[in-house]
């Protein structure tokens, strides 16, 4: 048996958590990541039947019974992620549709999975409807997202719109665009519930004077939709301030859709 801190997958978020802690998007224990990964990925890496301990979770997914989680834990830094993985992330199954989680590896200091774990396992299976190849849900604190939510209209079309203007390839990128949740306790079923809603129709979730919610096949897409939104927010920052000359038009857009093979967001565009 393998040791699975070898195993690709590991490497790939510890180098993401070190990554967006290096930008910044992740202060102290800010942030979490929770990678959806298959019995076959897993299996060489030791004996996944069994369990270290059960941990109840609160809230209920019948859709992810028996689905397998690599998660990051609550309280834990990301800076510190790559240090020691095994006490900062853990690898869990969802049992009990969705009630409890066995612990199948790390948590190493009697941890447990992040916070924003309703709003994790709860987008999975809203994301997992829209997109079978969906396997990442990542949540962090970028600057200019969050700076943003304080002087821009919470309104998801204009929001969007104004984000899609700020770099050509914008559009590209999340042609669904932006959701936006107003302000809410985090860590709680209830944001769970509302962000999971939100995923439906796209893979940003912006929690107003909080932070980002990202899915994504894999952790270098989830982090490229955080990153080229989190770029145009920085745009935005630097100029919202100053008499806008130009922009990209409506018309602009519509020559990017069709050149690039996506399709905005209906109604966002005239
Ligand atoms: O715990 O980011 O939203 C880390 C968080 C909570
Ligand atoms: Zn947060």
């Amino acid at each position: 048996m393998k040791d699975i801190l070898t195993a690709p997958f590991m490497a790939e978020m510890i180098r993401t958590c070190t990554n967006m802690y290096d930008h910044g998007w992740d202060e102290r224990n800010g942030g979490n990541i929770s990678l959806l990964l298959n019995e076959a990925e897993i299996s060489e890496y030791g004996d996944v039947k069994r369990a270290l301990r059960t941990i109840p979770t609160g809230f209920e997914t019948p859709e992810l019974d028996g689905k397998y989680f690599l998660v990051t834990g609550t309280g834990k830094y990301f800076k510190n992620v790559q240090y020691a993985p095994d006490v900062n992330l853990g690898l869990v199954k969802i049992i009990d549709g969705g009630k409890n989680a066995q612990l199948l590896w790390g948590f190493a200091d009697g941890g447990k999975f992040t916070s924003e774990f309703p709003a994790h396992m709860m987008s999975h299976a809203s994301r997992l409807k829209v997109n079978p190849s969906n396997k990442v849900i990542m949540h962090c604190h970028p600057t200019n997202l969050l700076a943003m939510t304080y002087i821009h209209t919470l309104d998801e079309k204009a929001f969007t719109r104004t984000l899609w203007q700020m770099c050509t390839e914008c559009i590209v990128v999340f042609p669904d665009g932006v959701n936006v949740l107003p302000w809410m306790l985090c860590g709680t079923n209830e944001i769970g519930i509302a962000t999971a809603e939100k995923m439906r129709t796209a893979r940003l979730v912006v929690w107003a004077q909080h932070g980002l919610y990202g899915a994504g096949a894999d952790l270098d897409e989830a982090f490229g939709l955080i990153e080229t939104a989190e770029k145009a927010a920085e745009i935005y920052m630097k100029i919202a301030h100053l008499p806008l000359v130009n922009t990209i038009t409506d018309e602009e857009m519509h020559q990017l859709e069709a050149h690039f093979g996506v399709k905005a967001r209906e109604g966002y565009l005239s």
